[in-house]
């Protein structure tokens, strides 16, 4: 294909951009950073590198110029309203996040969404052509893209193609509900290397590869023939677990600035000054387990355990795809419940649940994470969740403690966490509680833990591992393993002890 314009080696493509076009009233427009974790992960990785990002700018209309950002050449991919609704809310959103999460809400099936969800793919396979440089690396992110691979191969043999995937990996019983399955595997399966959040999910992939389309997987790789059984097609592409992380020594830098511990301070102050702040941060999103958090938190209060102004909630509920129904719902649910609690349960002065339904600059994340004496997070289904390491990697201090559920991508590395299933109640409630009673010093000895195992394994080691094993695909990159493994077994030990725990709760009580 002919190549105008400027061309990179390195090659994002993602479905945002790190910025959001934002429109004004009279028609002025400027960019914002674009929330959620992915631009979270990358901003820090690409610092200083030279390289293009192909993503959507997040309005409707053609899509703007090229333009440099942070000296990242941002390709922006225009959608229509029709596709915004069809390939972002419908396909993205209604249907293949809910598959990939357990499927808390139902999932919606259109073949018009699919149709849509091709058509842009190919536009961004396209794009992704026209700025990769001869034999450059092409790095393609998450579930919005899953066709990307196949059809960036198909016009630019040339290149090195690697995909990550921020959310889980379904087991094959819910990925085979997808009419649209062999399809996606196929796309996939354009890549060199599929990096995954845990092991697990990337077992599920393999799976999926054998169980549905017949395909021989030895170790982390699947072989694959194109049809027509040429074996000079075939191919090998390996699928392996690189657990995103965040900018540790960032974070840890921001929080010890005087203006954040100073604002920490006044954060408490202005919710009164209570003996145990209790924080949770999210996107508000079906999969985090917010309603869940606050059933236990609401049984605690009835039960007399706690009581504000000693104990208090904060609730930070970032804004989230706001015209997906589940969405509109949840934020009704929860907010009533909110409510609900409050009436009950507050003084006049001191509130049980402070709830915000905004966004924060990052110096005010900060702050509330030095804030929180127990950190809650609580999903149901997350592919990691950066929320709980950024909690970590704040707490220079050594204060806090860490409420995390065993169903995120995180509890697989932080187990000196306080472990709870967030569909057990009971046990939610027991390992609240564990969690501000624990002594400080068995509190200390847990942070530093889980702050020497983030601090180890930042966004930038995530990063390199990923390259590494992307330019060493089908083979693993050369690198000493002996260490983690060692530190994975003590892991899985402080994991078991963790469970027998956290069942212990509900089996003594005996009720859900
Ligand atoms: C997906 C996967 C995976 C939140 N509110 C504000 C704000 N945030 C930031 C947090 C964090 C990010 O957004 C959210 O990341 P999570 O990992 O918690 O969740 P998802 O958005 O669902 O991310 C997830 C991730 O991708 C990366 O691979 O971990 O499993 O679902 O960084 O701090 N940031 C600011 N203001 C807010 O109000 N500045």
């Amino acid at each position: 294909m002919s190549v105008t314009g400027p061309t990179f080696d390195l090659v994002v493509a993602a479905n945002r951009l790190p910025v959001d076009r934002v429109v004004d009233d009279l028609g002025t427009s400027t960019w914002r950073r674009s929330p959620g974790g992915l631009v979270t992960a990358m901003e820090p990785v690409m610092r200083g590198r030279v390289a293009a990002w192909v993503g959507w700018a997040g309005g409707p209309g053609p899509a703007p110029e090229p333009f440099r950002e942070k000296g990242v050449y941002l390709h922006p991919v225009g959608l229509s309203p029709t596709e915004i609704q069809e390939y972002y809310e419908g396909f993205s959103n209604d249907t293949l996040w809910p598959i990939f999460h357990d499927v808390i809400v139902p999932a919606t099936f259109h073949r018009n969404w699919w149709n849509t969800y091709r058509r842009v793919n190919d536009r961004f396979a396209q794009a992704v052509a026209q700025v990769a440089a001869p034999g450059a690396t092409v790095w393609v992110h998450d579930y919005q893209l899953q066709l990307v691979p196949a059809m960036v191969r198909a016009l630019r043999p040339d290149v090195r193609i690697g995909w990550f995937n921020h959310i889980p990996f379904p087991p094959v019983e819910l990925f085979s509900q997808l009419p649209w399955r062999r399809a996606l595997i196929e796309g996939l399966l354009g890549a060199d290397f599929l990096g995954f959040q845990r092991t697990a999910d990337a077992e599920n992939f393999l799976r999926s590869c054998r169980r549905l389309l017949s395909m021989t997987t030895k170790a982390d790789t699947v072989t694959f023939t194109t049809p027509g059984d040429d074996p000079s097609a075939r191919r090998t592409v390996r699928a392996s677990a690189v657990p995103i992380s965040v900018d540790f020594k960032g974070l840890d830098e921001l929080a010890r600035t005087p203006e954040v511990i100073t604002r920490a301070a006044e954060i408490r102050a202005s919710l009164g000054n209570p003996k145990i702040l209790l924080v949770g941060i999210d996107r508000l999103d079906y999969t985090k387990g917010i309603r869940h958090r606050l059933k236990a938190y609401g049984e605690l209060l009835a039960d007399k355990a706690i009581a504000p102004p000693d104990v208090t909630l904060m609730q930070v509920s970032t804004p989230s795809r706001e015209r997906v129904d589940a969405y509109r719902h949840l934020r009704e649910e929860i907010e009533r419940t909110v409510g609900s609690i409050n009436g009950e349960y507050s003084d006049i002065g001191s509130p049980a649940v402070h709830y915000f339904y905004q966004s924060y600059p990052h110096a005010e994340m900060a702050a509330m994470f030095l804030a929180a004496d127990v950190m809650l997070v609580t999903p149901l289904r997350d592919g990691m969740n950066l929320v709980a390491k950024e909690y970590v990697a704040c707490r220079h201090d050594l204060g806090g403690a860490l409420v995390l559920s065993e169903f995120t991508g995180a509890w697989d590395e932080l187990h000196q966490a306080f472990i709870c299933n967030p569909h057990d109640v009971e046990g939610v409630k027991q390992t609240i509680m564990r969690a501000i009673t624990a002594p400080q010093d068995e509190r200390r000895r847990r942070m530093k833990a889980l702050r020497k195992r983030v601090a180890d394994h930042d966004v930038q080691r995530w990063a390199t591992l990923f390259l590494e094993s992307l330019a060493s695909a089908p083979e693993k990159p050369h690198r000493p393993t002996r260490a983690s493994d060692e530190e994975m077994r003590g892991a899985e030990r402080a994991n078991r002890s963790n469970l027998r725990t956290s069942d212990n709760a509900s089996e003594q009580t005996g009720e859900q």
